[in-house]
């Protein structure tokens, strides 16, 4: 039994030429993952990743029709999810293949299946639920009450409850091999050290519940690879790709501080000779475990810090104070670990002398980079239930950083104001006299160079 995994992106979409110019080009991880449990149970697996593959849509349909799968998992993140159906209904037109939707977008959104002609749907982690679905439709058994399957009833949604993966070890590593070329890959250029790098996930979720964040959407808890599992990886991606920088992807990678100290210590033992970067929250860190991290080969460190204003912290339930951030910069920086900052501009309750204060933070920590994203609201987040009370959304794109679902606009800016206070972030951050000279002194080599440049032009042109 033949299955195909598409990802519906296109190599002349707005977002990949966006990507592109960021030479941000990520693989499919969540597909992957599916592909490896598929193949160990025997069914065969075939990736077509469009971010990577197709100009338009025909090419997915020919290599549809090339490949005559009897099952398609189509994975959808958010706004792909009307370029999938286009493909779907055409598709439709000439293959009785069973067609499955998966991904965050199905998951917060269930009733997204109503407008479309997908079969079934899969909520939240798709593996179990997957296989479960190929193991029944080759077995010719019911569709009907697959945890984790939401299927179409006289126009409404009949859900069956997800079970979840109890122990994520169990997972097979997901098969880079199913890519068209690992090389081709290039996760963004600020996460990234050297090319080959290989994104990693170390762990699922996060317990935190911040309110514009999607993971309070799902239902699913907080879960982790152990040490030993996330060093095979490493091992393997070493041995069978010769690729040693990772950018870690995990929503919340230092959260379980023994498990980072028993992962980072066997790297070191065992000199793995290795660079990687994370994404962490600032009250989650020491300099303890720092140390160690950088003795493992962390060089760059992302931190969620969001406003410089503790009122504004407080509200997005963000649960941490300014003194947290100061400390954990500073800790940072001093190991000779590079920071990046995340922050909001835009958030409820902000004005402008709120995000003044956070341009005045971001300078004042002097991180290496930072980026000051205006805020989406996400179906699922608790913000979504109570935004009307702060603000409004404009769907409309057009924000200096493209925005293309959802922008909130807080009720004391206008959009133009804030589009404004967002370039004037970037500006003073990145056309600081400290920063230009701090840039200049640091190249290290042309491609160091290169990095820097193609960088500030991802921020500047997107
Ligand atoms: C990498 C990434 C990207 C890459 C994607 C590259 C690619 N090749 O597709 C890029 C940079 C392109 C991207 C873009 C965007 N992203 Co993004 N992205 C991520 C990130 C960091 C990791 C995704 C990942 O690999 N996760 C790990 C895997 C294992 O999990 P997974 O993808 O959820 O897959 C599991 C299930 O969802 C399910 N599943 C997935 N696909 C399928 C398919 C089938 C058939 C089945 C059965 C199951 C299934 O099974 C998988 C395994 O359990 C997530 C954060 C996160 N932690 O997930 C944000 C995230 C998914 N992105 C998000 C957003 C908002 C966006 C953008 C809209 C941003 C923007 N403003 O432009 C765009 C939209 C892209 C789109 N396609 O519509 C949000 C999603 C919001 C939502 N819907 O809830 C997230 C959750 C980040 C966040 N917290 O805000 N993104
Ligand atoms: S923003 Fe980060 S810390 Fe907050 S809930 Fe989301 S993943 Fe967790």
């Amino acid at each position: 039994m033949k299955i195909l995994l598409i990802n519906p992106l296109l190599k002349s979409s707005d977002m990949f030429l966006k990507l592109k110019s960021a030479n941000n080009i990520i693989p499919p991880m969540g597909l992957l993952y599916i592909g490896s449990v598929l193949q160990k149970s025997g069914f065969e697996v075939k990736l077509l990743d469009g971010l990577v593959s197709c100009d338009k849509i025909e090419d997915f349909i020919a290599e549809v029709k090339n490949y005559k799968p009897d099952i398609i998992g189509f994975s959808s993140m958010f706004s792909n999810f009307k370029l999938a159906n286009r493909i779907l209904k055409k598709i439709k037109l000439f293959s009785k293949s069973l067609m499955i939707l998966g991904g965050n977008y199905v998951t917060e959104d269930p009733n997204c299946l109503l407008n479309s002609d997908f079969n079934i749907g899969v909520v939240e982690e798709g593996e179990k639920t997957f296989l479960n679905i190929c193991l029944n439709w080759k077995n010719k058994k019911s569709l009907l009450n697959i945890p984790g399957s939401i299927i179409k009833n006289k126009n409404k949604i009949i859900s069956f409850p997800p079970e979840e993966l109890d122990d994520l070890n169990k997972l097979p590593f997901p098969d880079r091999s199913l890519l068209k070329n690992i090389y081709l890959y290039k996760p963004g250029i600020v996460n990234v050290k050297e090319l080959p790098c290989a994104l990693m996930f170390t762990s699922r979720n996060c317990p935190y519940e911040c309110i514009y964040c999607n993971v309070t959407a799902k239902k699913s808890k907080y879960k982790e690879h152990s040490s030993k599992y996330v060093l095979a990886e490493m091992e393997y991606l070493i041995n069978k790709f010769k690729i040693r920088n990772f950018w870690i992807s995990d929503d919340m990678f230092t959260l379980n501080k023994k498990r980072i100290m028993k992962l980072c210590k066997a790297i070191y033992d065992k000199k793995l000779n290795i660079n990687w970067s994370c994404m962490s929250r600032v009250d989650t860190i020491d300099s303890k475990m720092l140390n160690l991290m950088k003795k493992a080969g962390c060089w760059q460190i992302d931190y969620g810090i969001e406003s410089g204003n503790q009122k504004i912290l407080d509200l997005i339930n963000k649960k941490i104070t300014l003194p947290t951030i100061r400390t954990a910069i500073s800790e940072t920086k001093k190991l000779g670990i590079k920071t990046k900052g995340f922050f909001i501009i835009g958030s409820p309750g902000e004005t402008k002398s709120t995000i003044n204060d956070t341009i005045k933070l971001a300078c004042e920590l002097d991180l290496d980079s930072a980026c000051f994203f205006s805020l989406s609201i996400i179906k699922g987040s608790k913000l979504y239930g109570m935004y009307e009370d702060y603000g409004f959304i404009d769907n409309h794109d057009g924000l200096f950083l493209k925005q293309n679902f959802n922008l909130f606009i807080p009720k004391s800016l206008t959009k133009k104001e804030l589009v404004k206070l967002q370039k004037t972030a970037y500006f003073r951050f990145y056309f600081r006299l400290s920063y230009i000279i701090k840039q200049l002194i640091s190249i290290s080599s042309l491609q160091d160079l290169k990095n820097k440049f193609l960088g500030l032009t991802s921020f500047i042109w997107n």
